[in-house]
């Protein structure tokens, strides 16, 4: 036999069409190209201030609204956008969740919800990347239950009157149109708020340790008037957000694969180079498990996402109980693979100068946000058993 590829030792890549192919190596060269040299330093400041450029190299690129049809947006397969996701963030998790929040959340919500009105004003643009968007459902008080949420909107003669506060939100402070979620008197519903609307704002949120290279604001909202049309007419009730959210948790599913297949390079190459007691600590048992149970759930993770890609491009779809599964394991197993990865590189695991560190910080976020791994834990039990364990 030849040898075994040890970066794809299932030869899964052959299962890509060309265009998928195309996909990555266009994403690839991009990222290794004009990011991959500012990564690390981005984190370290705590900015990322390529961005309104990036957001038009993404537009370019296809990759924002990837998987919608119509208004200037790719309408590709939601595998090849998983791919895309996996290339983003194996350089950082801060570049998958803009496209994520961009493309899953905010277009999406348009796309899915809106007016052809509101589709026609914001989709091209923001598929271009000229107009970043945002998605405003989690609270100060209210995360992990947005059903909760206090954010009024009353009626106010023709339109709208928004009071509240969103807190934790991606692209916030840099977004053009802002997705909001607030309690009407006939419930939930969404709507679109260009960020210039007097009584808007949205303060930066600082000393994050995680996801330090990605904008998190919170969102103010006091007294915002909206006309009648800023409702999407489409939304109704929580579902229509938590249908939103299915989108970008199937992208986490394919990106944190990246984010772990990064990891586990640096790890292996570390362990290649790096020797103790006179030789490679690769040659090392103990070191050799690392790398094959890393390896092990690393590859078990990308079957679950190309599996749970054929369901969502199949004409049935998929179960978001079956995206609960996917994003709870692989985001779990992509932690443990970035940390156990940091192991093999010793005290060079906590230095920038490599990704494991970054990449597991980042981790953090993604294993809370878009649900916490105890709520995907709680959606798929009560898909298993019937019995909901929420409240
Ligand atoms: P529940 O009573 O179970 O359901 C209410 C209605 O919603 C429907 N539903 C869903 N629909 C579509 N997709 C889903 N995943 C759905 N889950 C529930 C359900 O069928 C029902 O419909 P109907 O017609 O019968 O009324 O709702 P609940 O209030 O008990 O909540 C359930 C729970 C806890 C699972 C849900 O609230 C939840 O998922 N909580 C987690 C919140 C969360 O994920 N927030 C994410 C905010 S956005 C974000 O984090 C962006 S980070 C992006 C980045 O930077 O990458
Ligand atoms: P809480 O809901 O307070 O949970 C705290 C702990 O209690 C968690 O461990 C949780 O699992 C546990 N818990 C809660 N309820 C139960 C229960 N019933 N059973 C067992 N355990 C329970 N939100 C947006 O709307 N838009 C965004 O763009 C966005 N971007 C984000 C970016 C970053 C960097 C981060 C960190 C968050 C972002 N979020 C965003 C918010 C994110 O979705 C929430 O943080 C997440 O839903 C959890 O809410 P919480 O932080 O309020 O935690």
């Amino acid at each position: 036999f030849p040898a075994l590829d040890a970066v794809d030792p299932l030869n899964l890549e052959a299962l890509l069409t060309d265009e998928e192919r195309a996909v990555r190596d266009t994403v690839r060269q991009y990222l290794d190209a004009e990011v991959e040299p500012h990564i690390a330093g981005w984190f370290e400041s705590g900015e990322l201030p390529g961005l309104p450029e990036l957001a038009r190299e993404f537009g370019k690129m296809g990759l924002l609204g990837m998987h919608l049809e119509g208004y200037g947006c790719a309408g590709m397969s939601a595998r090849a956008y998983g791919i895309a996701c996996r290339e983003l963030e194996a350089t950082d998790s801060g570049l998958r969740s803009f496209v994520s929040v961009q493309g899953s959340l905010a277009m999406f919500a348009l796309h899915r919800f809106g007016s052809d009105e509101q589709k026609q004003e914001w989709l091209p643009r923001m598929a271009e990347g000229s107009a970043i968007g945002c998605f405003g459902l989690t609270e100060p008080d209210h995360g992990s239950d947005p059903s909760s949420m206090t954010t009024r909107a009353r009626s106010d003669g023709d339109g709208w009157i928004l009071d509240g506060r969103k807190m934790w939100i991606t692209n916030g402070s840099v977004a053009a149109v802002a997705v909001v979620w607030a309690r009407t008197q006939d419930g939930v519903r969404g709507f679109v708020v260009p960020t210039d609307t007097p009584g808007f704002s949205a303060p930066v949120i600082k000393h994050k340790m995680s996801l330090r290279a990605s904008v998190t604001s919170e969102l103010v909202l006091d007294g915002v008037r909206l006309p009648a049309s800023a409702l999407l007419p489409g939304a109704s009730g929580i579902g229509a957000p938590l249908t939103c959210l299915n989108e970008a948790r199937y992208g986490i599913v394919w990106g944190v694969t990246g984010a772990a297949r990064s990891a586990w390079r640096s790890a292996r190459d570390y362990a290649l180079q790096r020797e103790q007691f006179g030789r490679p600590i690769a040659g090392f048992q103990l070191t050799q498990q690392k790398l094959v149970d890393m390896a092990l759930e690393l590859h078990k993770a990308t079957l679950t996402a190309l599996h749970l890609s054929a369901l969502k491009d199949s004409p049935a779809g998929v179960h978001p109980a079956q995206i609960s599964f996917g994003k709870l394991n692989n985001v779990r197993e992509a932690i443990e693979i970035c940390r156990t990865a940091r192991t093999i590189l010793g005290a060079n695991g906590i230095s920038l100068e490599y990704p494991v560190i970054r990449h597991a910080n980042n981790l953090e976020s993604v294993l809370t946000y878009e649900g916490t791994s105890e709520m995907h834990t709680l959606a798929l039990g009560q898909a298993l058993t019937g019995h909901a364990a929420f409240r």
